[in-house]
């Protein structure tokens, strides 16, 4: 008779041996021999597995380890809320295109509907959000075997469900009943090889002809591609701070501005996307617009079509012949105008070192004010940007902070994460570590930070919880702390609420010590109020996990 150990083990093995490397499990009694055939295999190298105790945390930690490794990772959990938990990371997952296996344990079909402990209806649970969703049967009446194959590749992109874009990676969802014996031993010989990492289905790219007026835009996750684009065309790169390819010498700079200027942006003809634009109105406004046409390639489980017309590409390529340098041109121009200059934060070299005595005071005098101002938010995003290193790895939550840095920073090639499929202000801390987890795994070098708001750390303060007997992270988590959500000071809530409304209900005022938190939970802390303490921090070598409090003025 196939018991659930038999096919617990068989379906780990054949995800294994389908390039799976990180599973995340949540303790539980219906799940517990799909956990015990993964604490098998880690315990032979064959995956590694991460613990956490909350399944949402899980979710999200998941979630982190496949942006960084582009490969599904599994999360396995009991039956009942467990699963619900896994909602946020998966909708997000869809939406931000990022490949993960769901593995729900379930109660065996007999037992749904009629009361039965910890039983609900889990089939069809993450239905508008996974790529691919199966209620597989109990092991003996039916076999898992295929399911592991067919879940891996939903999860890289192949057309599972009509309503899944073909090419594009998310979530998938196996629902997996079991009888009791829940386990048992593992087959004395039970083992599992390694295979090689899926890859992503390349799909036919659009050819670009290089007559029309042309913008690159690359919005989160959009990466190298979107650079090589620009050049390859020879065309303005207009590149969110989140995109991961806001470098080159084609980016410009302050592009909202430039955007508005009825003598640039008012001129464009054709935008080409990479990625999912979502932090400035005046892209926004662009991609609604029925004169521009607009070819996006496709980043999510939703295609970008904010005009009605707008062409989804698997990719991009640009067809042979001459460069408009004239249009680049007058790009530059402009960019070059809008430099934010920052360096006034920046030393005076040539003061510091000059032989007059008086230009050399009046340069430390200068220094020593600059290192001494209270931090501002310009001040707290450059100096992040500043350390952030190409084996480093730096997220992004959603808060004020990340539009400053996308308003004021400059280009660099440094890898950048953000959950920016929803923007959401949950499970930043888990997935950060998920980042910093496979990042830096097998001995890799580079540092984790994350740059967040106060009430997105409060949100997933649960993910500061790690088990004792994992590899330390090394990761900076980084809070500026204005007391609340000071994001909705600027929005249109803030001109109609009355003030005591708007504090109450948006700006969400608290007094958490974050001290005391980051302490209950093993951290690491500082609280940093100069400039020159926080470029410190952030240049000093990490071995561990800390929390950085940086506060802020409303
Ligand atoms: C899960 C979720 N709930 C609510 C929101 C709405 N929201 C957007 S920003 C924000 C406040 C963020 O505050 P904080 O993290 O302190 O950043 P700040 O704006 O103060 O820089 C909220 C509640 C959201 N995006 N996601
Ligand atoms: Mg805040």
């Amino acid at each position: 008779m196939t018991t659930a150990a038999d096919a617990a083990a068989s379906l780990l093995a054949e995800l294994a041996a389908h390039g799976i490397r990180d599973v995340v499990i949540s303790p539980g009694s219906r799940s517990q021999a799909l956990a015990l055939a993964a604490t098998h295999l880690a315990r032979r190298g064959v995956i590694r597995v991460h613990v956490r105790i909350d399944e949402r945390v899980a979710g999200f930690t998941a979630l982190g380890l496949a942006r960084e490794t582009r490969v599904p990772a599994a999360v396995i959990c009991t039956s009942g809320t467990a699963a619900a938990n896994l909602l946020p990371a998966t909708m997000e997952a869809f939406h931000a295109g990022v490949p993960l296996v769901l593995l729900t344990a379930d109660r065996p079909p007999e037992l749904r509907g009629v009361g039965a402990n910890q039983a609900t209806v889990q089939p069809g649970l993450f239905d508008p959000f996974v790529r691919l969703a199966l209620d597989a049967p109990v092991p003996g009446d039916g076999s898992w075997e295929g399911l592991a194959a067919q879940a891996v590749a939903a999860a890289m992109g192949a057309d599972a469900t009509p309503a899944a874009l073909p090419g594009v990676a998310g979530p998938v969802h196996l629902n997996l009943p079991a009888r009791e014996p829940l386990s048992g031993a593992l087959p004395e010989d039970y083992a599992a090889v390694a295979g090689a990492a899926p890859e992503p289905e390349p799909g036919t790219p659009v050819v670009l002809e290089r007559s029309a007026r042309t913008v690159v835009i690359a919005g989160a996750d959009a990466g190298a591609p979107a650079e090589e684009v620009a050049f390859a065309g020879g065309w303005p790169l207009i590149a969110e701070i989140v995109s991961g390819a806001r470098f080159g010498r084609q980016i410009v700079h302050g592009y909202r501005a430039l955007l508005r200027d009825p003598a640039l942006g008012g001129r464009i003809e054709r935008a080409i996307v990479l990625g999912h634009p979502t932090l400035s109105r005046e892209l926004t406004a662009l991609l609604r617009r029925d004169d521009v046409e607009v070819i996006a390639v496709r980043s999510g489980g939703e295609a970008l079509n904010l005009n009605g017309c707008t062409t989804a590409a698997a990719s991009v390529a640009v067809a042979d012949g001459e460069n408009d340098r004239g249009w680049l041109g007058e790009w530059m121009q402009a960019s070059a105008a809008s430099v934010v200059d920052l360096s006034e934060n920046a030393p005076d070299q040539d003061g510091l070192h000059s032989d007059d005595f008086a230009v050399r005071r009046e340069a430390v005098r200068a220094e020593l004010d600059a290192v001494r101002r209270p931090l501002d938010r310009e001040l707290l995003v450059d100096s992040v940007w500043r350390a952030t290193w190409p084996h480093d790895r730096l997220m992004f939550g959603s808060s004020r902070l990340v539009r400053v840095a996308d308003a004021v920073l400059g280009g660099k090639k440094v890898a950048v994460h953000t959950n920016r499929g929803l923007a959401g202000i949950d499970g930043t801390v888990a997935t950060a570590l998920g980042i910093a987890i496979a990042s830096q795994a097998e001995g890799a070098a580079g540092v984790t930070r994350v740059l967040l708001g106060d009430l997105a750390f409060l949100h997933d303060v649960g993910a500061l919880l790690l088990p004792p007997d994992e590899p330390e992270p090394r990761i900076q988590v980084i809070v500026g702390n204005d007391g609340g959500g000071t994001i909705f000071d600027a929005l249109e809530v803030a001109a109609t609420a009355p003030r005591e409304d708007l504090d109450r209900a948006f700006y969400t005022p608290h007094t958490a010590r974050l001290e005391d938190l980051a302490r209950a939970y093993g951290w690491d802390y500082q609280q940093i109020t100069t400039r020159a303490a926080l470029d410190q921090a952030l240049t000093s070598p990490v071995t561990g996990r800390q929390l950085i409090e940086v506060p802020l003025l409303r």
